[in-house]
């Protein structure tokens, strides 16, 4: 399968994310890409180029405001007389304003969804290049191959219309469905088998009939982001039924998970998808430190396996993913089970 792949990935690595009370080394970690690489060259995948970045689906999927955030809150962070890395403390919650402040502090808690994400000075070059990747494998599908793998980091899928969080910035897999509509596909999907519930992905859609999601996760009683993924979100306006979530209780193993993937295929084919996109976290794994499914390395070509049986052109966007050095083999095992059932 193509990759794509970019260095510049290594341009956000804050020092510190809030985790428990405690600033620790982030889980979202450069060395992550590291391990993905070498499985990608191990296995024999094939890399390719990326392209730059069109501005264009980006401002399609995101809040113009948003997109001036993030180009320039590192500078006025600075300015401001911050010494440290940008983490949001003060949020709009119920019953506040939901009026962005001048004051930086203040926009970047209007602007952020949690505090664990820290923002530095490469911060945005990194998100842009990451989500030429999404482009460049979406490019490459659009263009005749079958599938194809977009490295992405940061990753997307919580960043929403206006707000990032969750360790994301750009929605890389909302905008690479997004490039499959203007290339004229009339419906698309985006399958979430991250841990974690794409409450970004699910929300940039919500009112949308052309794009289907569906997202396994960790329930929202028990995992973050905890206030989206419930089953009752079925979308809403023009969008309603075009939405899918399946979330899982801690302890789920790759029977019913496997269950909910089938579920979440059989959704897509009924919607009458024309093209996939995959956002692809391996965090649903037995070992992750942040999550509580079990799945097993194994489990991910099956995954891959079932995926390539929807017969679509199909990109796949990295996401999560955090037992470090067990990442490169699951994410690589979705996209050999996908190459096996898809030959
Ligand atoms: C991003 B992705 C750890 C809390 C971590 C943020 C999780 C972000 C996951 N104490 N909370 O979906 O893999
Ligand atoms: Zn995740």
């Amino acid at each position: 399968m193509l990759f794509f792949h970019d260095d510049r990935h290594r341009l956000h690595f804050p020092q510190a994310e809030l985790d428990g009370g405690q600033f620790v080394t982030p889980y979202e970690r450069p060395s992550r890409v590291e391990y993905v690489l070498r499985r990608l060259q191990e296995t024999g995948m094939r890399a390719a180029a990326p392209g730059a970045l069109d501005m264009g689906p980006v401002r399609a999927v995101h809040a113009p405001d948003y997109l001036e955030f993030l180009a320039t809150c590192w500078a006025d962070w600075v300015a401001s007389g911050a010494r440290g890395e940008i983490i949001a403390t003060s949020f709009p919650v119920r019953r506040m304003r939901q009026k962005p402040p001048r004051n930086i502090d203040g926009k970047v808690g209007y602007y952020s969804l949690a505090a664990e994400t820290a923002i530095t000075a490469g911060t945005w070059e990194a998100a842009q290049a990451s989500c030429a990747l999404a482009q460049s494998a979406q490019r490459a599908v659009a263009a005749g191959e079958r599938a194809a793998f977009a490295l992405c980091r940061p990753p997307g899928h919580h960043a929403a219309s206006d707000l990032f969080g969750g360790y994301c910035f750009l929605n890389n897999a909302a905008v690479a469905a997004q490039m499959f509509r203007d290339d004229g596909a009339g419906r698309v999907a985006v399958l979430d088998i991250d841990f974690h519930h794409g409450n970004g992905t699910q929300d940039i859609f919500h009112r949308r009939g052309d794009v289907f999601f569906a997202s396994i996760h960790g329930a929202p009683e028990d995992a973050f982001p905890y206030f989206l993924g419930y089953a009752d979100e079925t979308g809403e306006g023009a969008g309603e039924g075009a939405n899918l979530n399946l979330p899982l209780p801690p302890g789920t193993p790759f029977g019913p998970w496997a269950e909910a993937l089938d579920a979440a295929l059989a959704a897509i084919r009924d919607f009458g998808a024309e093209a996939l996109v995959v956002s692809l976290g391996t965090d649903a794994f037995k070992d992750d430190p942040i999550s509580f499914f079990k799945l097993e390395s194994a489990d991910f070509a099956e995954a891959g396996r079932r995926i390539a049986g929807a017969g679509l052109p199909t990109v796949f966007v990295m996401e999560g993913g955090y037992a470090i050095e067990a990442v490169g083999i699951n994410a690589v095992n979705v996209l050999q089970g996908f190459e096996e059932a898809a030959a």
